[in-house]
Order: structure tokens, then sequence, then C-alpha cells
């Protein structure tokens, strides 16, 4: 029987994925109007600043039921006033399709969202692990001075519900105040 090599390597410490095709997209500063709120401190953001990218393994059609998506998210270091760079953030297109997030390095917050529009945070620091529920927003947000990379698994058919973020955002926002990362009322 044939012992083979593995699928693919991923490097525990950076998130960094080898041995496969990985895709993935780059947000730029210019990808990311209406998401940071406060609109003077983005206009002076070079447009073509990269603020997060992703590296994804996608062994299946988007959309197939039973499959799994993997993943790392790089997010820079940086903010955009008081608040830090961060992800756009999504409800599941199919909202009841949980995912699972687990810190390489760097520092961060995962906030959540609920559908009544309750918000929480949990801090991500190297190996942290976090399950997050059915039908609950999720972005995240680089709250150190380093690249903040972490890797998530979900479901194929999960989708990305992003209009519900563009329209109404989240309830609160992860905010620089003196120094300390605090979860603030939108
Ligand atoms: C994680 C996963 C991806 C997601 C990415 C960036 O890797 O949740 O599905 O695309 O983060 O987040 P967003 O899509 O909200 O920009
Ligand atoms: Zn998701």
């Amino acid at each position: 029987m044939e012992i083979s090599a593995p699928q693919f390597v991923t490097d525990w410490k950076t998130g960094v994925v080898t041995g496969t095709e990985v895709q993935g997209v780059e947000r730029r500063v210019s990808d990311l109007g209406g998401v940071f709120a406060d609109e003077g401190a983005f206009s002076q953001l070079r447009p073509d600043r990269l603020v997060y990218r992703t590296a994804c393994v996608f062994p299946v059609p988007e959309g197939t039921e039973g499959g799994v998506f993997w993943g790392t998210t790089f997010i820079e270091p940086g903010t955009v006033g008081a608040e830090y760079f961060m992800t756009k953030g999504h409800f599941h297109a199919k909202a009841d399709r949980m995912e699972a997030y687990f810190t390489f390095g760097g520092t961060g917050l995962l906030v959540l969202m609920d559908t009544a529009r309750n918000c929480w945070a949990e801090e991500m620091t190297p190996g942290s692990t976090h399950l997050i529920p059915p039908y609950t927003a999720h972005r995240t947000v680089n709250t150190g001075d380093d690249v903040f990379s972490f890797g998530a698994c979900w479901p194929s058919d999960a989708g990305h519900d992003y209009d519900s973020i563009a329209e109404s955002g989240f309830s609160a926002r992860a905010l620089r105040v003196d120094g300390i990362p605090r979860l603030v009322p939108a």
C-alpha cells in the first residue's frame, strides 16, 4: 500500500501554504470604501496600499455541499484614524454554516455579530482557536504591529453575504483607545 506525501503544507508559524494551487484575493484601500468609520483618515491613505490578502485552497467548486475550503488570511498592521486594519466581514450566504478560525502569527480580534446585532469579540493570539456559530457575522482585526495571520476552514457551500454588512455594518468597531484595543459601539 502506497504512502504518499501530504497534499499540501501549512506553515503553522506564518500560515503560508505551499505544495498545491493557492488562490486568493487582495484587498487594498481602494477596495474598502465605506468600511472604516473615519472617512477623512481613510482619504489620506494611498489607494493601492495593501490591507489584507488571502491564500486559499479550493478542492471542490464553490457551492458544493459537504466539501470544505481552507485558507490563510494575512492582515497588514495599520489603522484608519483609531480603527485597526480589518477584513470586510460577512455573514454566510447559507447563514447556518459554521467556520473554524485559528491564529498563526500576530495578534488580533475576531469580531462577531448575531442577527439581533449583538456584537462581541474574542482575542486571537498564536494557537487560539475559534468556532464561529451559525447565523453570526465575522470580521478579523489586526491589533498588533506585525502582520496578523490566521487560518480558516469553512464549508464549500457557505458562501459570503457581504451585502448585509455593506448596508448596516457591524454594531461595534475595534478601536485603539489609549494604546489598547477596545470594542466600541458603532
Ligand atoms: C477567512 C475566511 C474567508 C474570507 C476571508 C476574508 O479566510 O472567512 O472566507 O473571505 O477570511 O474575509 P472577508 O471575506 O470578510 O473579507
Ligand atoms: Zn466566513
